[in-house]
């Protein structure tokens, strides 16, 4: 994409996003652009995806689901009772639809931004933890730690998030998404995994001894 298409966006967002929502949306493309940077991936797919993360989140509940209904976009369970969760897919439709965006990388970071998914790419990752990181946010638990995580290890960073996220979801007796969930489960058992791998190669120095 063009630099002055994506100024376009950047226009585009400002008008369509409340002052607050739009604050987040540049702090997520900043900081998405310094996770890539930090990461040696394309800063510029990350600002974009970070630009339209949120893009569907200033509609009211009944447009998002009527744009669902006229675009035949499935609704889950979880989203029936929390139509705010349809941000992300009504978010990546108009990505495509609205803002001319053709990039399927940017279209799914936009897509799986709020429950994530198991086996990630780079740049849905970086959408979702800039997302949570970003320097405007200022609720949630161990951001410092989670902060500095961000920049040293992608995946470390990402289960703390879900793990906050559950904690958080659970305390409030909210519904939580499938995907959420299944998420959460996937990066634990690639902790784990990753975890063993070290303490193999632990036991193979020892035996090398
Ligand atoms: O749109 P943002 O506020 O910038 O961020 P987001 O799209 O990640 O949404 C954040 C909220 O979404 C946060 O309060 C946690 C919530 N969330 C994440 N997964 C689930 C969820 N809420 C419900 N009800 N169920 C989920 O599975
Ligand atoms: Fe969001
Ligand atoms: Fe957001």
């Amino acid at each position: 994409m063009k630099e002055s298409d994506v100024r376009k966006i950047r226009k585009a967002m400002e008008k369509e996003l409340d002052a607050k929502r739009y604050e987040h949306t540049l702090g997520v493309a900043y900081t998405a652009a310094a996770l890539a940077m930090c990461y040696g991936k394309d800063r510029d797919k990350a600002l974009l995806a970070g630009l339209l993360h949120d893009c569907a989140k200033c509609l009211s509940n009944e447009k998002r689901i009527s744009i669902c209904e006229k675009h035949n976009i499935s609704i889950n369970e979880a989203e029936q009772k929390n139509p705010f969760l349809l941000h992300a897919k009504v978010g990546s439709f108009l990505a495509m639809q609205k803002y001319g965006v053709t990039d399927q990388e940017v279209i799914s970071a936009v897509l799986w931004h709020t429950t994530g998914r198991p086996d990630m790419t780079w740049l849905e990752k970086i959408v979702f933890v800039a997302d949570y990181i970003e320097p405007n946010r200022n609720q949630a638990p161990n951001l410092d730690a989670i902060r500095k995580l961000a920049f040293q290890d992608l995946d470390k960073a990402l289960l703390w998030i879900l793990k906050d996220t559950l904690d958080y979801l659970h305390a409030g007796k909210m519904e939580i998404d499938r995907m959420t969930q299944k998420t959460y489960e996937y990066y634990c058992m690639n902790a784990e995994e990753g975890d063993s791998a070290l303490s193999a190669d632990a036991d193979e120095k020892e035996e090398r001894k």
